[in-house]
């Protein structure tokens, strides 16, 4: 990749004045701006509200403004002025707005009303709260609930997201598929599988302890900006951060902090990566196989002067298949490795030296690494590499996911999984007097699977917008119609309220920085972090409609309609005081919520724990699992003449499906997302030039035609026979088939396609 040509990049360091004025235009942009900047410095702070944004840990010593960029445009998006109304709705077809983009969808602002699909006008008609709950609660007890759905976005609190798992398992089934299925389905299955903990070990002191980091696949500077603090302190520490990423990604090159005036006056910029190394998109189990080659044979040398490089005891006392891993790495060659990798030997040994060296390391990951075919053996080699030198269940060590939504993972804490054994079924029935069912449910993909072939009678969305986040759009658009209900419960009209069952409700719900007043008054919500921290968060902002009801209430109302009475399932007395669910969730799961109520607004928030960390692990062999990966490339199909790996991005102007805007900064891509990033050699070899609209077909070797586009040629330091583009537009190219052979994780992040001009 040896190029000098022009490339599109941007010249600033993340942060800084770029991200003040990011924000300022989305304050403008959102007109109610002003009014809504109160609200943001409450956000993240102990009685104020989470930031609906990302997962981010949100400390005890918080800043002046807890909030990002990021966090800063989630909030504006969600306290916008503009209303979705009933009279929009009596104005505009559902195929009329089919063809609207994601962004102008959203910009339509907050929905008022419940709204019923009139499928003979073909428009959304309001309907009174009362007959949508009727209305679905018959439809619903008509039905087989295993033919049922019941989809989350990782945005509802614990509240509302256990009382909608407790709804499906007293209905009867097990489809609770989440967005945690398309995101860090790796993680909770790989990591429980080799440390026996589905989240990561991390906690936030631990990141001022550390000496090295180590990032692969995770771009805090678009999607974990308040990382970037904790961050540039630790680069000012001389800790050295490593980087693995095919994009060079501003937020781990530099940083000014924007709440820093000293910093923004006089551009004083912090380096944040110490080496940074482009793999190839699905190159990563090579490249940590050359990490842990160097440092067992650094182990070997050292042995023979009496010393050690591996921590002997920890992998004695902890670890099972230490031995068959080692020879494998021994016996991997370099060249075997850079062709995996498409990095050299001297790179990797450098960052294998990095690592040996450093007696704390961390080592951070996201979808780079979880979004592929083999994600699982992704993971675990990270989870080989720490524990060569006991960095697990240490201070100042760990493994640390980045989570997406901001609590995706608490859902999954409280029983939203399709995995019955991740549930405690038995005290659900004892608590509530019923037999839940055992069988295992639907995660995403196969939902979709199961929705191609006609199984599927009613999908409940609550919040996301699956039908744009999900792999294979166009065959599952068209199958879609097929379901007899859906119903989608939502902040803001997106796509996949407008693709709808014979029967369809829009279902408008208040957003978490509002408030929420029930029978006992305010109520407070709570949300779980990246780092298994819990949070109270209360809503203070007027609520966008007056007709809005929480998601608490739609659940239980949901329920309610659909249930036969059970004296030991409160739903009325639920909604009237949430602090009643959580007396619930600190039955189910003692453990981790005991007084939950009573700890909720601890400053920091309260841990919830992770025995991985004390060096409990709990898997098959009772000792955390060194894993022998079969193949050296996570992409899961061969290189081929005019065959690309295609890495489905994030911008800096999006929250998944939720477009702010066409400016990706940080990448220096500007006013449209319709691009195609690839090197300029690449350019050249292909026969194509800068500027030039081409398409993507899909090359999955499978027969079937999927196409995007047409996309703008973008010269961009990328690998060799790789390309970018954005996410959700590139998503009719995912196969359903092309996800990660254990978790069922879409495989986004190498997807094969061919450019045709
Ligand atoms: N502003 C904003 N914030 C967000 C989101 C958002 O859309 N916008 N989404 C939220 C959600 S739900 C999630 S899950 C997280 C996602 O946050 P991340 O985990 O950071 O996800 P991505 O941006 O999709 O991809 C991460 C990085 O992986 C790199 N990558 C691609 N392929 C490979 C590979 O093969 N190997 C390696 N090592 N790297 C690779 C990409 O270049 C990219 O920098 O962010 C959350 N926060
Ligand atoms: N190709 C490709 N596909 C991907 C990814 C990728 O990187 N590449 N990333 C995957 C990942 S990591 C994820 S997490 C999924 C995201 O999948 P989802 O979570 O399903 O999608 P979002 O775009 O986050 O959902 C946005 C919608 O949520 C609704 N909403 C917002 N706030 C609230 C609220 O407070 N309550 C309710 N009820 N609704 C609300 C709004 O109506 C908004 O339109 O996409 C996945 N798909
Ligand atoms: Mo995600």
């Amino acid at each position: 990749m040896a190029s000098e040509r022009r490339v599109v990049e941007y010249k600033g360091a993340s942060g800084g004045w770029g991200s003040v004025r990011g924000m300022s235009s989305t304050l403008l942009n959102e007109r109610d701006g002003p009014a809504a900047l109160g609200e943001l410095m409450r956000q993240n702070k102990p009685r104020g509200f989470m930031c609906v944004s990302c997962a981010w840990a949100k400390p005890a010593d918080y800043h002046a403004f807890e909030f990002c960029e990021n966090g800063a445009k989630a909030t504006l998006w969600e306290l916008t002025s503009r209303r979705c109304t009933p009279e929009f709705f009596a104005n505009h077809t559902v195929t009329e707005l089919r063809g609207w983009s994601d962004h102008d969808l959203e910009q339509t602002g907050r929905l008022t009303q419940p709204m019923r699909y009139d499928a003979a006008k073909d428009k959304y008609a309001p309907c009174s709260w009362d007959d949508a709950f009727a209305a679905i609660g018959a439809e619903l007890k008509a039905l087989d609930p295993k033919s049922a759905v019941f989809y989350t976005s990782g945005r509802a609190g614990l509240e509302a997201a256990y009382l909608y798992a407790l709804f499906a398992r007293l209905y009867g089934h097990n489809n609770l598929p989440d967005c945690s299925n398309m995101c860090h389905e790796t993680t909770s299955v790989g990591l429980k599988k080799v440390i026996g903990v589905g989240v990561g070990t991390c906690v936030y002191e631990d990141l001022v302890q550390a000496d090295a980091m180590f990032f692969f696949g995770q771009n805090p500077g678009s999607n974990s900006p308040r990382l970037l603090h904790p961050l540039q302190d630790a680069a000012r520490r001389g800790v050295e951060i490593v980087t693995f990423n095919p994009i060079r990604e501003k937020g781990l090159e530099v940083f000014i902090n924007p709440q820093n005036p000293a910093e923004m006056l006089t551009g004083k910029e912090t380096r944040i990566s110490t080496q940074y190394h482009q793999v190839k998109p699905g190159g990563d189990i090579a490249a940590i196989m050359g990490l842990c080659k160097y440092v067992i044979a650094a182990d070997d040398a050292a042995k023979a002067k009496g010393k050690r490089v591996l921590d002997a005891d920890f992998i004695e006392r902890h670890t099972h298949g230490f031995d068959e891993f080692a020879a494998k790495a021994r016996a991997t060659t370099w060249d075997e490795i850079e062709t995996a990798s498409g990095l050299r030997r001297a790179e990797l040994e450098a960052a294998g030296e990095v690592y040996a060296r450093s007696s704390r390391v961390i080592c951070f990951y996201g979808m780079g690494l979880t979004q592929q075919a083999h994600g699982f053996e992704n993971v675990a080699m990270l989870v080989n590499l720490l524990m060569l030198r006991g960095n697990i269940g240490r201070d100042g060590a760990g493994i640390a996911p980045v989570r997406g939504h901001s609590n995706v993972q608490g859902q999954r804490t409280v029983g939203i999984t399709e995995k019955p054994e991740l549930v405690p079924l038995d005290k659900y029935a004892a608590q509530f007097g019923f037999e839940p069912p055992r069988e295992m449910g639907m995660n995403t993909v196969e939902t979709c699977e199961a929705i191609l072939a006609g199984k599927v009678n009613a999908f409940i969305g609550l919040g996301g917008n699956f039908l744009r986040a999900v792999p294979e759009r166009e065959a599952m658009e068209k199958a879609w119609p097929r379901l007899r209900l859906t119903v989608q419960i939502a902040t803001k009209l997106n796509h996949s309220h407008l693709v709808n069952g014979a029967v369809a409700y829009l279902l408008p719900c208040l957003g978490r920085s509002e408030e929420d007043i029930q029978a006992s008054g305010p109520q407070a919500v709570s949300t779980e972090d990246s780092f298994s921290t819990i949070h109270g968060s209360i809503g203070r902002h007027k609520p966008a409609s007056p007709d809005l009801k929480s998601e608490v209430a739609i659940v239980a109302g949901l329920a309610k309609a659909t249930l036969p009475p059970n004296p030991k399932v409160k739903w009325d007395e639920w909604v009237g005081d949430y602090s009643l669910i959580r007396d619930q969730i600190a039955e189910t799961y003692a453990d981790e919520f005991h007084d939950f109520n009573a700890r909720m607004f601890q400053p920091g928030g309260f841990y919830r724990g992770n025995k991985a960390r004390e060096r409990i692990f709990k898997t098959e062999s009772g000792k955390a699992e060194f894993t022998t990966p079969e193949m050296l490339s996570a992409a899961g199909f061969d290189d081929a003449p005019g065959r690309y790996r295609l890495i489905t991005m994030r911008s800096n102007d999006q929250f998944n499906t939720t477009i702010y805007g066409f400016s990706d900064r940080l990448r220096g891509v500007e006013g449209t997302r319709q691009v195609l990033l690839m090197n300029p050699d690449e350019i050249e070899r292909a026969g194509l030039r800068e500027g030039q609209m081409v398409s993507l077909v899909s090359d999955a070797g499978d027969g079937v035609h999927r196409q995007a586009g047409p996309l703008k040629v973008t010269p961009f330091k990328l690998p060799d026979g790789c390309l970018g583009a954005y996410y959700p537009e590139m998503n009719p190219l995912v196969p359903l088939s092309h996800h990660d052979r254990q978790s069922k994780t879409p495989a986004g992040k190498a997807v094969p396609v061919r450019i045709i001009a």
